[in-house]
């Protein structure tokens, strides 16, 4: 692998890290203000600043000019924002990927001068035009680091490959490896990741927030923005002090927030679905919630009735990734909604943590501005 920076971290102060951003300007923003983001701070911005989300374009925009005040943000390169590389080596896949993404910064870029692609268009015209008016920001991107090397920590989008010497990780593997928490690493320092949703990771109540693998030295941080329904976008800062670093983390999100209005003890409803183990067996039904085994595990979940579809071969599924646990709240908490178009209870999130509570729980569901999301 070429692409790595070397970097010397202060001994004092915050680093914080972001990742997999995808697109979502505000929230990014948003998440900077929640943080209270200073030029005392370093950032890293882990990975995956464009592609699937509404505006790539900003937020290469806002992160480049960042950075050319800032010496203090450094940015690492993710497997979507090697869409440029595709590019300019007119990969001809590339003219089907713009043409079935409903949102990508080639896409914004194009509409931004007005060009309108026909079925004729070739990915030799789109890069001669896209590299005429954007090729700065084509460049910079280019220029991305695959990895930040640093005296304790190791910061790369997706992972690093368990060799001898990590630096010989292929550059791919770097940005597209699934899973990384599964896998293990033999750098010796702490390596943090983005890319694949922690979630994926959570089995017992399914949680968006970022994981500290203290044995194997994996940092996980990618809270599913923009990939899952209940997803954020989180802020992981690692605190520096001579008597040790101390680690905490902040997020935000788009979903609306409600007030708690009576106690809610949960009873034993646990565990989540999650891509692709959606094939189900139902075993009692009730009217809300059907106990079902999942077919690859064996494990038994309450599946909320509205989630659980069948075929016409007569097979049960699950229609999404989806938690199966019920939530305990106490009156007067603040929690987010992630789906309240269900029968009886309502989906939330509380610190990250998401599962059902009864509807009644909860006051009347009122608008408010995405700067208190989270
Ligand atoms: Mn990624």
């Amino acid at each position: 692998m070429k692409k790595i920076k070397t970097l010397h971290l202060p001994s004092q102060g915050r680093i914080i890290v972001i990742s997999d951003i995808h697109g979502e300007l505000d929230l990014f923003t948003d998440l900077l203000k929640k943080v209270h983001f200073s030029c005392e701070d370093t950032l890293i911005i882990n990975g995956d600043l464009c592609e699937k989300g509404r505006n790539s374009k900003g937020v290469l925009k806002f992160i480049m000019d960042l950075s050319k005040r800032n010496e203090n943000v450094h940015i690492t390169e993710g497997n979507c924002d090697t869409v440029v590389e595709d590019l300019l080596a007119e990969n001809p896949k590339l003219m089907n990927y713009i043409r079935s993404r409903k949102h990508s910064i080639l896409k914004e870029w194009l509409d931004e001068i007005g060009f309108d692609m026909n079925d004729g268009t070739t990915v030799k015209e789109v890069k001669e035009i896209l590299t005429h008016h954007f090729s700065e920001q084509i460049n910079w991107l280019m220029e991305l680091s695959t990895v930040i090397d640093t005296e304790d920590y190791i910061f790369v989008h997706a992972g690093l490959e368990d060799k001898a010497d990590w630096r010989e990780t292929d550059r791919i593997a770097a940005i597209t490896m699934p899973s990384f928490l599964e896998k293990s690493h033999g750098s010796g320092k702490y390596v943090i990741v983005g890319h694949w949703p922690v979630v994926n990771y959570t089995s017992d109540i399914p949680s968006n927030n970022p994981i500290v693998d203290k044995e194997k030295k994996i940092i996980s941080i990618d809270g599913g923005n923009v990939i899952k329904s209940s997803g954020q976008l989180n802020a992981f800062i690692i605190h520096r002090a001579e008597s040790g670093d101390t680690f905490s983390h902040v997020h935000t999100d788009h979903l609306s927030t409600c007030q708690v209005m009576k106690n809610f003890h949960s009873v034993a409803m646990k565990g989540s679905i999650s891509y692709p183990h959606y094939k189900l067996v139902p075993i009692q039904s009730s009217e809300h919630f059907t106990l079902s085994k999942q077919a690859d595990s064996e494990d038994q979940l309450y599946v909320k009735n509205e989630y659980l579809h069948q075929s016409e071969d007569g097979t049960f599924w699950a229609k999404t990734d989806l938690s199966c646990a019920q939530i305990s709240v106490k009156k007067g908490e603040v929690v987010s909604v992630v789906d309240n178009t269900c029968a009886g209870y309502n989906l939330i999130k509380k610190n990250g943590k998401e599962g059902w509570i009864p509807k009644d729980v909860l006051s009347p569901m009122k608008e408010r501005t995405l700067t208190h999301a989270g």
